[in-house]
């Protein structure tokens, strides 16, 4: 029920939106909440909307339609430079992206890890492990009983490709690894092994 009020009421905006006119905007305002729409609706098809609706629906709906859907994928691509990324991980158990990729012109890539959050590395620490994705579950789940001092991964695990250190807010950690580590048969994730992190706190990660 709700929803539905939600999407007849963005229609609504996005018509009125693509109208471009302030005057129905007033007249919604006066309007009970539920009327609006069906007053709007006919007028969209005339506005010739469905590109006006596209256009519109990428700034106005994002806050409440793609926080909810899109968990892990929403994420922006890492920006790259001189073989190397700085990725953050923040007190909200989030990555600031979710793809990176891997010039296949560099020999050695770093990741840097910002923790941009305040609480203490016991509580909200973050790492970034790169691996096979297939092998994301069991290093995470072996890595547990490593502990916040052992970083939560276990020692001398070979499937691992890369891990940094496991750290706290405030704090920045880096990991360097060959680039032909990610040139086997992949796909291959970055992710925080800390536990129950790991399965929201990841991306993919690829040679491109
Ligand atoms: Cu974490």
């Amino acid at each position: 029920m709700d929803l539905k009020l939600t999407t007849l009421s963005l229609t609504c905006a996005l018509a009125l939106a693509a109208c471009g006119d302030n005057t129905s905007q007033q007249t919604s305002d006066t309007s009970a909440p539920a009327t609006p729409p069906a007053a709007a609706e006919p007028a969209t098809p005339a506005a010739g909307g469905d590109i006006g609706t596209q256009d519109a629906t990428a700034p106005t709906a994002t806050p409440a339609a793609t926080d909810t859907a899109a968990p892990a994928s929403g994420k922006p691509e890492a920006v790259v430079s001189n073989c190397a990324t700085t990725i953050r991980g923040d007190d909200a158990m989030q990555f600031s992206v979710g793809s990176i990729t891997v010039p296949s012109s560099c020999s050695e890539f770093t990741i840097t890890l910002e923790h941009v959050g305040k609480m203490p590395v016991a509580a909200m620490g973050h790492n970034v492990v790169v691996s096979q994705a297939s092998d994301r579950t069991g290093i995470a789940t072996d890595g547990v009983a490593a502990g916040v001092d052992g970083g939560y991964v276990k020692n001398g695990d070979d499937r691992v490709i890369a891990a940094s250190d496991l750290i706290g807010g405030g704090q920045t950690t880096s990991v360097t690894f060959p680039v032909s580590a990610l040139q086997g048969s992949g796909p291959y994730e970055f992710f925080c092994s800390f536990p129950g992190h790991w399965a929201v706190m990841r991306g993919s990660i690829q040679v491109g």
